[in-house]
């Protein structure tokens, strides 16, 4: 326990991601055997590249780099998603985005949870990508019904978490003991159940209407499906996966591998087979359900609306045809499409395609005819630093991607593709906010800044 000091959302957040991934080191061993390889690579990427620590070590990232960034879970009624955006809140983790998914043949929408103040991004960045099942894209009426009604009688937060909740909405932050608590409440719903709540015929028609409605509909609660760490060397995890015996996905989601970094890559393990027991006659014939695993994860710069229209159409031509299983030679042709990306930051900044974080430079700061000068040529003169802002999000074509390759061989079906943010807000019981527009807004703030001193 941690008990010392009032916690804030920002020190709750950080107890919450560290039992939670003990906790799921503990439930899932080859996500723990993910983690040394990571750790060996980033290990290996810091001694080859003596400028990349010091940059890391001036940002104070140095410490954070082997903690998770973020996890997923996927809950069954607007009741559920509602009350998670209240636990979450405590946390001081906010819902950002809005991700349709079903447009890939899974029938879900999301948002994440995550902190949206640099400060808090910093002190610890994890966050919790949430989807919602749409029951709406259940074919079978009877079916539909079966599920509705499981989902509605099913209480996935213990009375305790909820006291607590509303405690430190009331007073904004929670006494130490009381915030380990809460922790230890909350991984209550996050935690595995072996035990279906449902015999083993309802589960294979959930199961055939989609493996991830039986994921959501047949246990006790949303278990944690995969914890995600940060790696400086996705390509060089992606290659050693196999030779530590993890079965990785085939292909990186995400932009292909340049100098700037752009967006997000991710790439996982696939799910493992787990053991679960029925009710009923049929709990002395166990069964197998697939659905938790390991993730990686490297971030770069977050795209301005034009720089991410152009990614999105970029990407899109390269998939075309292959949605789902992206072939053998993907890596070649997605490089290839991005070609004429500018890939300096120089040229993403003016060609307004990246977000930048603008600073005056101490000789900056010194230098009075600074005032008079255009922003580029203060720039060019080492007056004012430019610093790109990491893109903190997610992307709908790389989860659908991760979602897939985590439904066993199932290839995707398709559901006519209809977003429905209305409707998950109104489940959410608040709107979800735009990315791009805190983007927008941080790089905005930055420039203020800029104006307002040299005015002074
Ligand atoms: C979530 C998959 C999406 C990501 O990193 O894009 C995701 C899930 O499988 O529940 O986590
Ligand atoms: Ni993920």
């Amino acid at each position: 326990m941690e008990t010392p000091g009032l916690a804030d959302g920002d020190e709750i957040r950080a107890r919450f991601s560290r039992r939670m991934s003990d906790m799921y080191r503990r439930e899932v061993p080859q996500y723990g055997a993910l983690l040394d390889l990571v750790a060996d690579v980033n290990a290996a990427a810091l001694r080859r590249e003596p400028a990349l620590r010091e940059r890391l070590a001036r940002a104070g990232e140095l410490e954070r780099l082997g903690v998770e960034r973020h996890g997923a879970i996927r809950l069954g009624s607007a009741r559920e998603l509602a009350t998670m955006r209240r636990v979450f809140a405590v946390m001081g983790m906010r819902p950002v985005g809005y991700y349709d998914l079903s447009v890939a043949g899974v029938p879900v929408h999301a948002t994440a949870f995550r902190p949206v103040e640099d400060a808090s991004l910093a002190r610890n960045p994890f966050r919790v990508f949430t989807s919602l099942l749409r029951l709406d894209l259940i074919e079978d009426a009877g079916l539909r019904m079966i599920a509705t009604d499981i989902l509605e009688r099913r209480r996935i937060f213990t009375p305790r978490l909820l006291d607590l909740v509303e405690r430190a909405e009331g007073q904004g932050a929670l006494a130490g003991a009381e915030a380990d608590e809460l922790v230890a409440e909350a991984l209550q719903t996050f935690r595995w159940h072996s035990a279906a709540t449902v015999d083993k015929a309802t589960y294979a028609r959930l199961h055939d209407a989609h493996r991830l409605v039986a994921d959501v509909v047949c246990f006790k609660g949303p278990h944690i499906n995969h914890l995600t760490p940060r790696t400086l060397d996705i390509d060089a995890v992606q290659a050693a996966m196999p030779v530590r015996g993890i079965a990785a996905k085939t292909v990186i989601e995400g932009p292909p591998a340049r100098k700037v970094a752009l967006l997000l890559r991710q790439t996982s393990f696939k799910a493992l087979e787990e053991r679960i027991a029925f009710v009923g006659e049929d709990a002395r014939a166990p069964g197998t359900h697939t659905a938790r695993f390991g993730e990686i994860e490297q971030r770069g710069v977050a795209l301005t609306r034009k720089g991410r229209a152009r990614y999105d159409t970029l990407l899109a031509n390269v998939r075309h045809g292959s949605p789902g299983s992206p072939d053998r030679d993907y890596a070649g042709r997605l490089a290839g499409a991005f070609k004429d990306f500018p890939d300096d930051l120089t040229t993403l900044r003016r060609e307004g395609l990246a977000f930048f974080r603008y600073a005056r430079t101490s000789r900056g700061s010194r230098d009075a005819a600074a005032a008079g000068l255009s922003l580029e040529a203060q720039i060019e003169r080492g007056l004012v630093r430019a610093d790109p802002i990491v893109y903190e999000d997610f992307l709908p074509v790389s989860a659908a991607g991760i979602f897939q390759s985590n439904l066993g061989g199932a290839g995707p079906r398709s559901y006519a593709g209809n977003a429905a943010q209305a409707a998950f807000e109104h489940a959410l019981g608040a709107p979800v906010l735009d990315e791009i527009a805190l983007y927008e807004a941080a790089q905005a703030r930055s420039l203020e800044a800029l104006h307002a001193k040299v005015s002074q």
